[in-house]
């Protein structure tokens, strides 16, 4: 896994009076046609810093979904949706089923709908960048919600106005706290398989990056045998444990990276003779109902969040965006850890999704 660099959090303030100056000389000497998109927002340069995009009366709202395929996508996308409406917006939706190619035409498609503003939740880190520089160029400011792209590629604050979203290499550092403490402390010398996410997207990077560095830092013993990806699908959770256990029939520790894989992976667990929760200590993340009742059964030892519900975040920071405020880089949504144990994952099962 590798080691993402922490992540800049300085705010940005923009080279406005430049770019102004240039486009108010491009606009003297004829450079802009009635149609083009500098007339539509008259404080941009088209490739510019999309915080020169003055956006007084924004109305409709771009929303690029990279999948609805579980209960945490379709939290939030009625998350995005109620806030939307809430908020007055029109919504214009699309959903790539877990395909880069098909979000990217999606992004392109928004483009030519000429919204105000692009939401965009990437499959991958680097696919969509190319769509989201073409909104850039377009006038068009997006904000990446959810999964980041690649900030070598594209920088927030210059190519897209922020990234809304959780804290994922935190939550694979805390979902590695708690297997230490179920497997039994800083010395315990199990072994462990760690079924990672879409392989290229900021969450399973992050997740496993943030658990593979906690792990080396405070139970440097404990070995990770096996690490494969199961797409953050439960079906493929199911699939990929059944043969690893018949590999691996000794390990005492899953790490899935998210609910779905795990859910998948103790049933797989379960037909093989195994008892998850006594032979087998399983943590994921997300706080899905089905996860939060897993571990309330006792076969899974915890769950660490990652709220999907980003709307209000989202809309808020949308809004804050349209007054002109200066955004930071990362808007941070936080996150939480539920056992059982110590009556967390009981007082959060009324909000799980
Ligand atoms: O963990 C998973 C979903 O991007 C944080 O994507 C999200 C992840 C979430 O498929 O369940």
């Amino acid at each position: 896994m590798r080691f993402p660099l922490a992540r800049a959090k300085q705010s940005f303030l923009p080279h406005f009076s430049v770019l102004a100056i240039l486009s108010i000389i491009l606009a003297a000497c004829g450079g802009s046609s009635p149609s083009s998109t500098t007339d539509l927002h008259p404080g941009c340069t088209p490739g510019s810093n999309t915080q020169l995009v003055k956006l007084t009366s924004a109305h409709k709202v771009g929303w690029s979904q990279n999948a609805l395929d579980g209960a945490w996508r379709y939290a939030e996308e009625a998350s995005i949706e109620s806030e939307a409406t809430k908020h007055g917006f029109q919504l214009l939706k699309t959903n790539a089923n877990n395909s880069d190619n098909q979000q990217v035409q999606d992004i392109e498609n928004l483009i030519n709908d000429r919204p105000d503003v692009l939401l965009v939740d990437p499959h991958t880190e680097d696919a969509e960048v190319k769509a989201i520089l073409d909104a850039r160029k377009a006038c068009i400011p997006v904000i990446v919600v959810d999964r980041d792209v690649n900030e070598s590629m594209a920088t927030p604050g210059r190519d897209f106005a922020t990234f809304v979203g959780s804290d994922f290499q935190k939550q694979g550092a805390l979902a590695a706290d708690a297997l230490i403490e179920a497997l039994g402390g800083p010395d315990s010398t199990a072994t462990i398989v760690e079924l990672t996410g879409t392989t290229g997207s900021s969450p399973a990077i992050l997740r496993g990056g943030g658990f593979d560095g906690e792990l080396a830092a405070k139970a440097p013993k404990i070995k990770v045998v096996a690490e494969q990806t199961a797409n953050f699908d439960r079906a493929t959770g199911q699939q990929v444990m059944a043969t690893l256990i018949q590999q691996y029939p000794n390990i005492k520790g899953v790490f899935a990276h998210n609910d779905e894989m795990a859910i998948g992976a103790i049933t797989a667990l379960k037909s093989a003779g195994k008892l998850p929760g006594k032979d087998i200590q399983v943590v994921s993340i997300d706080g899905t109902k089905d996860a939060i009742n897993l571990v309330l059964a006792g076969e899974e030892y915890a769950v660490v969040q990652s709220n999907p519900r980003l709307g209000p975040l989202v809309f808020q920071t949308l809004n804050d965006y349209i007054a002109g405020k200066d955004l930071p880089a990362w808007v941070v949504q936080p996150d939480k850890v539920f056992k059982k144990a110590d009556g967390s994952a009981q007082a959060y099962l009324p909000d799980a999704f």
